[in-house]
């Protein structure tokens, strides 16, 4: 048996095909006869689990073995979508799986699509937490990630009449086969309550108290060489069950507390942007929060008898504000809990706590009440004052606080609580110094860096692109699945031709497999000829969607009144969702539904413009999307995007970016050469100064007949003829306010998306370029990014062979 386990890990390969069926009788309890589709997935997953927890226990027994350095990245979101074929992947299983369900006689791909995806997070942070998980996996960091296993991710999102339609989301209905329940690691989070003063202690007395209980989901690293794990916490009620109400006949109120106690990790907050006084979201971020902390304090308690060595044995990564209450909370079990001197307490926690910001943005900089934060968390507000008094003592020019104006400004106070904090693109961390932080930038100077984000090339090229991955593997050999770098010797490949060709091959058939599927799943009939041109993000006024469907009606209104005049055919892609709450981001959806729903049925502009916009956008949608673009949109007003992790995943697929020097814009134009990127729009800088002018839009709307055109066209019902005014609130937002200059970069984008027709045209042009973005962005993957955090901020190693 033993020998099993070892060739396993040697040749994970071996017996898959009988681990598969043993799964299927011994742990689905289905014979192949009567097996579904689910009931194959459950069976492949187990086989596929249990090669990888040899690996995970090997990784935490060297972990052990070297008293190395932990990293424990908290994060409210992890976005990781589909489990199953990343493992694969990782572990090499690809081809072995494929030939298993071959000889059975099943559907691989289907068995592989049938498993929901993890959306336990909003976006960009989530979606960069996930891939974070999967670096420190294939480097072989020793970290874990500690999140919130929530039992309802992000909303699913349908159409109905071209509006966005929220349905609760389900992931966890089936069984969920990559945790393990931890019963035994489980911890008692209070809130509310009183600060009792015991002689020169504070006492901190809760009134309500949920137990935090972990379920963990091995994530392993490419080749399987190491596996970390993703800690998640479920809240749980700690007296579950109210039995003289049940025997008095009240069975609702006598499952109550489990209910109440349960609405904890109910469901993830659909929101990008803060609503102050959600005491439901301040609590999930204590409950996650605490509980993280006391469980890695309770591992150093394992390993160390010396609190002072926290700082070099264990790195915390706030992920955002979200945990950022980890800093008084550490401070309160270390100073209250503990008896260290509070000074010293402030200074160990510093040293262990790191902070990255992620938004500019001043409705999603987190502030909460302090009449709020004082009811739920008694003692950590008298803590942050004297962290603020502190802070001051030690900076007496000091302006601001963590505490001011009645509220809590949470930047504020995980700046003073990190040892570092990052921005996360090169224009975003200088935005950071000169606006958000500045005071504090100035005090403590060397205190901000830059980690441009990245993305893990495992699931973004090699597993979501097999075309694209196996041309490269056969250029370069396979070394740049975890050396992106690698990829530049793709450019003195340019000039073999049947390299090229195959390229432009794989982009083609990617191309007229996702119109397949939109022509099967959606009922749209698309001409895989055409120009790709998706955006696909979180609807937001920033990210500017009303700008590319501005576009999309001045092209139609165009292309109507000159048909003969060789236009390059294009299909305008969209997809994302709108947070419940804003009714603005919905009207967008709503706009781009109406206009498509015109513009696809016109006759004369058929031929050349199809507009669609894709439901439900989510992982595994990018995932089918990505590969198959040509044009990636990333027009954002610029110094709004802090950096863009979409923009990467296409230049990396061989896509070009049409887009604004904004976030990492600015670093994937400078690597992949400025004539293979389609650049418009004004800066940062100009954006500002614009706003001072008086009637900015209307300047801009006068000075251009195709945007008046436009904007004319939604006004006068051209698109809502039974309802003329339904985009009023958009019409007159861009014509007065237009607070994200859509107008005042119109007419920069139009020309050049132009360009962009007129670059498409010369297909082999094109292709040159499109390779050239793929072989230029091997310093985009998050292998790089995470070795940048290793060394500038946690001071971490890897302990891979
Ligand atoms: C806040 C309150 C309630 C519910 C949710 C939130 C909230 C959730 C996510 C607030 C902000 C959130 O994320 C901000 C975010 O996603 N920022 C993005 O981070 C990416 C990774 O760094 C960047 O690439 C994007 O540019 C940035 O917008």
């Amino acid at each position: 048996n033993n020998r099993n386990i070892m060739l396993r890990a040697q040749m994970p390969h071996i017996g898959l095909r009988e681990d598969i069926l043993r799964q299927l009788a011994y742990v689905v309890g289905k014979d192949p006869e009567h097996a579904t589709l689910y009931d194959w997935r459950i069976a492949l997953s187990h086989a596929v689990r249990e090669r990888i927890v040899d690996r995970w226990f090997a990784s935490t027994r060297r972990t052990y073995e070297e008293g190395a350095k932990r990293v424990y990245y908290l994060s409210m979101e992890f976005l990781i979508g589909r489990l199953l074929e990343d493992a694969i992947t990782n572990l090499r299983l690809d081809e072995a799986a494929e030939l298993a369900f071959r000889e059975l006689g099943i559907d691989y791909a289907a068995v592989l699509l049938d498993e929901p995806d993890a959306a336990l997070g909003n976006g960009g942070l989530g979606r960069l937490a996930a891939c974070f998980l999967e670096s420190l996996s294939t480097i072989g960091c020793p970290a874990y990630g500690y999140g919130i296993r929530y039992e309802h991710g992000l909303f699913r999102q349908s159409f109905e009449d071209g509006r966005q339609v929220e349905a609760p989301e389900t992931w966890l209905l089936q069984h969920h086969v990559w945790e393990f329940e931890r019963p035994e690691a489980m911890f008692q989070i209070g809130f509310g309550g009183e600060v009792r003063e015991a002689g020169a202690r504070a006492v901190w007395e809760p009134t309500e108290a949920v137990f935090a209980e972990a379920y963990d989901t091995p994530i392993v690293g490419w080749q399987g060489r190491w596996a970390n794990t993703l800690r998640l916490w479920s809240a749980r009620a700690v007296d579950p069950f109210d039995l003289e109400r049940f025997n008095l006949g009240d069975y609702v109120a006598a499952a109550a507390p489990e209910a109440l106690a349960r609405t904890i990790s109910r469901v993830l907050y659909p929101d990008d942007t803060t609503e102050p006084g959600k005491e439901l979201r301040l609590k999930q971020e204590f409950f996650f929060t605490a509980a993280s902390l006391r469980d890695i304090l309770r591992r150093f308690d394992s390993e160390y008898d010396d609190i002072r060595k926290l700082p070099a044995k264990v790195a915390i990564q706030l992920n955002d504000t979200h945990p950022a209450i980890a800093g008084p909370e550490l401070v309160r079990l270390l100073h209250d809990e503990r008896g260290l001197e509070f000074d010293e307490a402030v200074a160990l926690a510093r040293g262990t706590l790191s902070y990255t910001n992620h938004t500019l943005l001043p409705e999603a900089l987190e502030k909460w009440s302090e009449g709020l934060m004082g009811r739920l968390l008694p003692r950590h507000m008298t803590l942050i004052e004297r962290i603020d008094a502190l802070h001051a003592r030690e900076n007496p020019t000091r302006k601001a606080a963590a505490r001011a104006n009645g509220q809590v400004n949470m930047g504020e106070l995980s700046f003073v609580m990190a040892h570092k904090v990052n921005g996360v693109s090169a224009l975003h961390t200088e935005l950071m110094k000169a606006t958000v932080f500045e005071d504090l930038h100035q005090l403590h100077p060397d205190r901000i860096v830059n980690q441009t984000n990245g993305v893990t090339p495992r699931r973004w090229l090699l597993s979501c692109n097999p075309r694209l991955s196996a041309l490269v593997t056969e250029a370069i050999g396979e070394d740049w699945v975890d050396d992106l770098e690698q990829l530049a010797r793709l450019e003195p490949r340019l000039s073999d031709a049947g390299f090229v060709e195959g390229f432009a091959a794989a982009k083609r058939a990617n191309k007229v497999d996702l119109s397949n599927w939109m022509a099967q799943g959606h009922d749209l009939l698309v001409d895989p000829e055409a120009m790709f041109d998706v955006q696909i993000k979180r609807i937001h006024e920033y990210k500017r969607q009303h700008l590319n469907i501005l576009e999309a009606i001045a092209l139609w209104q165009e292309i109507r009144a000159n048909p003969d005049a060789g236009w390059a055919p294009r299909v305008k892609i969209f997809g994302g969702k709108a947070a419940p709450g804003y009714v603005f981001a919905k009207k967008i959806i709503r706009l781009i539904n109406d206009v498509a729903r015109v513009v696809n049925a016109d006759p004369v502009t058929s031929p050349h413009l199809k507009v669609v916009f894709l439901p439900n956008y989510n992982v595994s949608l990018a995932e089918r999307l990505i590969p198959a673009a040509d044009l990636s949109e990333q027009i954002s007003t610029a110094g709004k995007e802090a950096s863009g992790t979409g923009n990467m995943k296409f230049a990396l697929n061989g896509a070009l970016t049409i887009g604004t020097l904004d976030g990492a814009n600015v670093e994937i134009r400078e690597r992949v050469g400025e004539e293979n990127f389609f650049l418009f729009g004004m800066t940062a800088d100009e954006v500002v100064n614009r706003r001072d002018i008086a009637n900015h839009a209307a300047k801009a709307i006068a000075a251009d007949t195709r945007l008046e055109l436009a904007l004319k066209a939604i006004r006068e019902g051209a698109f809502s003829p039974k309802e003329r005014d339904r985009y009023r609130d958009i019409t007159d937002n861009l014509a007065g306010p237009d607070y994200f200059l859509v107008c005042s970069d119109f007419a920069d984008y139009w020309r050049a998306q132009r360009e962009a027709d007129a670059a498409y045209r010369d297909s082999a042009a094109w292709t040159r370029k499109a390779a050239l973005n793929t072989a230029r962005s091997g310093w985009f993957s998050s292998d790089r990014t995470i070795r940048g955090y290793m060394g500038e901020i946690w001071n971490a190693g890897s302990l891979n062979p």
